[in-house]
């Protein structure tokens, strides 16, 4: 397969209690899969040769004719980008680190606990399935925004640091239909010192 899904680098129980064992099986062996083999599927017939991996499919795309191939990639090329993003985004016990991101947060948001209010604000009214992300605009400013479906935010030209995924089957086996719970362990599980490295680079 040309465009390959990360290995996850952790037991799927890593991450108990705030992300449950099964809930990381399924996502991790059932939908992540699933986009990587339906994405292969739908550029069988196209050339993309050009593109060798997945980042640069997704930034340019837009440039193959066939619209139906199009739209696969968006939803198959988009899930597969978005969660070789965010399953190394996640790790227990790692403080954010008194460093670069972190000032930048708190000169954006005031202080860390307003980043995070404003966060799960926009991670609890997202309606539908999608993603929030903190990103770094092309002038280096922090923002929060949301995608909808598998849209990335590479697509709009942002670098994501950090996102959370709040399609329900994120969350649903535990937390059920409690997504502020499962928006509020999102922080217990972040991979600070990766999200500092995506802010420096
Ligand atoms: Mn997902």
């Amino acid at each position: 397969m040309k465009y390959e899904r990360i290995k996850l680098g952790y037991d799927f129980d890593a991450l108990e209690p705030y992300i449950d064992a099964k809930t990381m099986e399924i996502h991790y062996n059932n939908h992540h899969a699933g986009y990587a083999n339906k994405l292969a599927e739908a550029i069988e017939t196209t050339n993309t040769d050009k593109w060798a991996t997945i980042d640069e499919l997704m930034i340019n795309y837009q440039s193959i004719k066939d619209d139906q191939v199009k739209v696969k990639i968006r939803q198959f090329g988009g899930g597969l980008w978005n969660h070789n993003f965010f399953f190394p985004t996640l790790k227990k016990d790692v403080e954010l680190q008194d460093a670069n991101l972190k000032k930048a947060l708190e000169q954006k948001f005031e202080s860390i606990d307003n980043f995070k209010k404003e966060f799960e604000l926009a991670a609890n009214s997202l309606f539908g399935s999608g993603w929030v992300w903190l990103v770094k605009d092309q002038h280096g400013s922090l923002k929060i925004v949301k995608t909808f479906n598998q849209d990335t935010p590479i697509f709009l030209k942002l670098i994501p640091i950090l996102g959370i995924d709040v399609w329900e089957h994120a969350f649903y086996l535990k937390h059920n239909s409690n997504k502020a719970q499962y928006v509020s362990d999102y922080w217990n599980i972040i991979n600070w010192d990766l999200c500092e490295e995506r802010f420096n680079n």
